[in-house]
């Protein structure tokens, strides 16, 4: 009886233990068939695919379910130096040495405000809704527009960053584009044109929490999810994988501890809540730039089903991607062409909305040169590459089927 005890108190203590540490590992996979990658995908997230491999960082739950699921096809196994745990309480985020340049939570927040200050005709700073820590998480509205009555109709267009939290450049180039636009109001005829006529709106860092606890002692951890607590040993849901549309449905995990949890309903944190409410709102969207790391690629629903939407709005979306890839020189492609993956943002965006959204997986092209973690350096670049497209994108909310005529 009292040796049952003990060893319960010991296996307690043991996956306590568990929850504080997960190392991580990086895998290749054997992946010929697509279906081989849309059934890999309903238990990691494969970060690249090239050829007919895959490669993903993976924790040790995943790892365990990949083995048992597809012994024969790992090729590689690697342990990193990577270990993630239980959320890290500190006042300070700061960036590893090196990467000081990229905006910590605080930093995004004075930024915008400062915005606000310098341009208080064009720029409101927002609170677009709470995270799971508690974090108000910032956004901006760029408008030159004086309504002459509340029910004027102005296109609008919503840019997110940072939906998975160790994708921080996915942050920069929304906040590189807010100042871009701000201090050419004046100067560029284009830029105050389309302030003049839009409603734009940013929000450049969704999950707040997750993107914090990645950077937390100063240390990357290859965190993905947010950071809700789901039960005693495990954290966080996919934001990319809690939408309703089609939600789980494929190419994602009912397992908490997977990278890839859908969560326990669709809409179930409070982060992708904040996206829903502010969309179903805000009827003038008809553009969403969803920003993600790294890959460099455009894509476009669907991501959930291997079909395409068909129709006048697939040439719609294709027209779009292949013209913005004129510029970003990034691979157009329908999302699911990758792997399967559902209730990702975009899905639900068009499906539910109509709202033409696009995800973008930005530089770098891959994990040999930096993967989620390229350095600060590469910022700049990424930016430029990618003004065009955005401004592209802001003039296009206007008549988004308008580019069929041209
Ligand atoms: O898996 C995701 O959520 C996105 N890639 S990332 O590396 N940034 O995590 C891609 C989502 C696009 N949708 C599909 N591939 N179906
Ligand atoms: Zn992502």
């Amino acid at each position: 009886m009292f040796s049952n005890k003990l060893l319960a108190i010991f296996i307690s203590l043991f996956l306590t233990h568990q929850a504080w540490s997960n190392t991580m590992h990086s895998v290749q996979i054997d992946l010929k068939k697509k279906s081989d990658r849309d059934k890999v995908a309903n238990i990691i997230h494969l970060d690249q695919i090239i050829g007919d491999k895959g490669y993903a960082v993976v924790n040790e739950h995943d790892l365990m379910q990949l083995k048992k699921v597809f012994p024969a096809k790992i090729l590689n196994i690697k342990k990193l130096d990577f270990t993630q745990g239980e959320t890290i309480q500190t006042e300070n985020f700061e960036f590893p040495k090196g990467d000081e340049a990229f905006h910590t939570y605080q930093e995004v927040v004075d930024t915008l405000n400062e915005y606000e200050r310098k341009y208080p005709n064009l720029a409101t700073v927002f609170e677009f809704g709470k995270s799971v820590e508690g974090r108000s998480i910032p956004a901006i509205k760029i408008t030159g527009v004086k309504k002459v009555n509340k029910d004027q109709f102005i296109p609008a267009i919503l840019f997110t960053g940072s939906h998975h939290a160790r994708e921080h450049l996915s942050t920069e180039i929304p906040m590189l584009l807010i100042k871009h636009i701000l201090d050419n109001y004046s100067s560029t005829p284009e830029i105050k044109k389309l302030i003049d006529s839009r409603e734009i709106y940013f929000v450049p860092m969704l999950n707040t929490d997750g993107a914090m606890y990645d950077i937390a002692g100063r240390k990357y951890k290859m965190w993905r999810k947010n950071r809700t607590k789901n039960d005693s040993r495990t954290y966080g849901v996919d934001l990319n994988r809690n939408y309703s549309f089609g939600w789980g449905t494929g190419g994602s995990s009912r397992s908490p501890n997977s990278d890839v949890y859908m969560g326990p309903k669709p809409f179930s944190e409070p982060e992708t809540q904040a996206v829903k409410k502010f969309v179903e709102d805000n009827a003038n969207i008809r553009v969403l730039l969803s920003f993600h790391t790294f890959s460099e690629l455009i894509l476009y629903p669907w991501g959930g089903k291997n079909t395409g939407i068909g129709g006048e709005d697939q040439r719609v979306f294709e027209k779009m991607a292949q013209t913005m890839s004129g510029w970003n020189k990034y691979k157009p492609m329908q999302a699911s062409g990758l792997y399967i993956a559902s209730g990702d943002t975009c899905d639900w965006a068009y499906g539910e909305h109509g709202i033409y959204c696009f995800t973008f997986e930005l530089s770098p092209k891959s994990m040999w040169s930096g993967g989620f973690y390229p350095g600060a350096k590469i910022i700049d670049k990424v930016f430029r590459a990618n003004v065009k497209p955005a401004l592209y994108l802001i003039d296009k909310a206007a008549d988004p089927k308008g580019v069929l005529r041209q």
